[in-house]
């Protein structure tokens, strides 16, 4: 693909994405928070405006027509959600609200039932709080033991500390695929095989990975997958979890209620099929058919090509970032390596940055993006962190480090 062409990414899109076009302080604005959410496409708009104006009833409850499009929608979509990454069968698909319930769902639900004190949970310290919480909960209830990845030379996964870390004690690996804040891809595959060499289970939190590039189960070969729908260029309120069938069916419940059982009486239950078994109660109906319409734009446009085209954005990103004396920048800058940028200015708190960056017009996300113990290692109290997706240009990067470069000289005239 030719810049001119990857270009024609964002050109293709732009008109999609109707909240893009605006003005935030008079300014155009420029949305680079897209690790926090994406923006929404017309056709996910549209899909929850039809199904709400046509097609509305429960699901799984009725047999009147009505009831039957919603579940036909509702069951459509989780099919494309389970070709979207490649699972063997729809039944390993199960919505969640978000990536977090996910995790919570399998620390839970698998977690109380495998976990005794002696065993061990490998994560990673680059985690997002939303992978770190629920194994220490679980770590508290179980008496089980946290280890953690630390970083290599080069703030990426020391898969070396890893080795070292995987003994038969480890019962569970749980690693991001794409940090939130140090932009690295971690080698999921080869984690996923030398934890299978111990017995262990595998748990990917795919939350900044499944939006952006291919991602297949089966060639990763893990036992779960976790990813949000909101990053996506679906609504919030919906995510998924991608389980082995075999482990999700000697899964015990997580939630009880609706939906998710066979027969009931008074003092006992019996469970329903996969995936129902682990959906409680009324779904996000809309929220998951619009998932599968996000689905279906985003393979319209080419996962290969949304990856190939923000590898453009980033190398131009920190191309222009590294000219800037005063920024220092977090993760490795080069490589195969997500779009976002993690960053301090000297000069320029995190928090004021992205305050006089929002009057430029320009959304980026401040604070510690909810890894905290990263930040700690990373002897930064907060960073500045701009996200790009595959509507942003080359053109609103340009505009960000104008704005950046105004503010570091406009706080150096102050404070310098
Ligand atoms: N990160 C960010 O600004 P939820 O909140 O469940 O949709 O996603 C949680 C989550 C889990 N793992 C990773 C790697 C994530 O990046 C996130 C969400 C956002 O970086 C919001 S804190």
């Amino acid at each position: 693909m030719t810049f001119t062409q990857e270009r024609t990414l964002a050109a293709q899109t732009r008109a999609d994405f109707p909240i893009l076009d605006q003005e935030i302080h008079g300014k155009p604005l420029i949305y680079l928070d897209n690790a926090a959410s994406s923006q929404k496409p017309l056709a996910v708009l549209e899909a929850l405006q039809y199904y709400y104006t046509h097609d509305h009833a429960n699901v799984h409850r009725g047999v009147h027509t009505l009831s039957s499009r919603a579940t036909d929608a509702y069951e459509g979509a989780r099919d494309k959600v389970a070709a979207f990454v490649n699972a063997a069968s729809r039944q390993e698909i199960v919505y969640t609200r978000n990536a977090t319930e996910a995790i919570n769902l399998v620390a839970y639900a698998w977690g109380n039932a495998n976990l005794k004190p002696g065993d061990e949970v490998i994560l990673s310290v680059m985690e997002h709080h939303s992978n770190l919480i629920p194994w220490q909960l679980l770590a508290q209830r179980t008496g089980a033991a946290l280890k953690f990845v630390q970083l290599s030379e080069t703030q990426e996964f020391d898969l070396k500390h890893y080795k070292s870390l995987l003994s038969g004690k480890t019962k569970l690996v749980s690693i991001v695929h794409v940090s939130n804040t140090l932009g690295c891809i971690n080698p999921v595959e080869e984690i996923v095989r030398l934890a299978h060499q111990q017995g262990a289970r595998v748990l990917v939190d795919a939350c900044q990975s499944v939006p952006h590039m291919p991602i297949d189960v089966q060639a990763i070969d893990c036992d779960w997958l976790v990813a949000s729908g909101h990053k996506m260029c679906a609504p919030t309120g919906i995510g998924f979890l991608y389980g082995k069938l075999d482990l999700l069916r000697s899964m015990p419940p997580f939630l009880g209620g609706g939906e998710m059982i066979a027969d009931v009486f008074l003092d006992h239950a019996t469970y329903a099929d996969l995936p129902y078994k682990f959906e409680a109660g009324t779904p996000a109906i809309a929220e998951a058919v619009a998932l599968g319409t996000a689905v279906d734009y985003l393979n319209g446009l080419g996962m290969n090509n949304i990856h190939a085209y923000e590898q453009e954005l980033t190398t131009h990103l920190f191309q222009q970032l590294k000219q800037i004396p005063e920024v220092q920048i977090y993760g490795a800058q080069s490589g195969d390596r997500a779009g976002l940028a993690a960053f301090t200015t000297g000069a320029v708190h995190p928090h004021d940055l992205s305050t006089i960056l929002d009057q430029a017009g320009i959304a980026i996300r401040a604070g510690h993006h909810c890894t905290q113990p990263l930040h700690r290692i990373l002897k930064a109290q907060s960073t500045a962190r701009a996200s790009v997706y595959f509507y942003n240009t080359h053109a609103e990067i340009d505009a960000f480090i104008v704005a950046l470069k105004e503010a570091i000289e406009f706080f150096g005239g102050i404070f310098g």
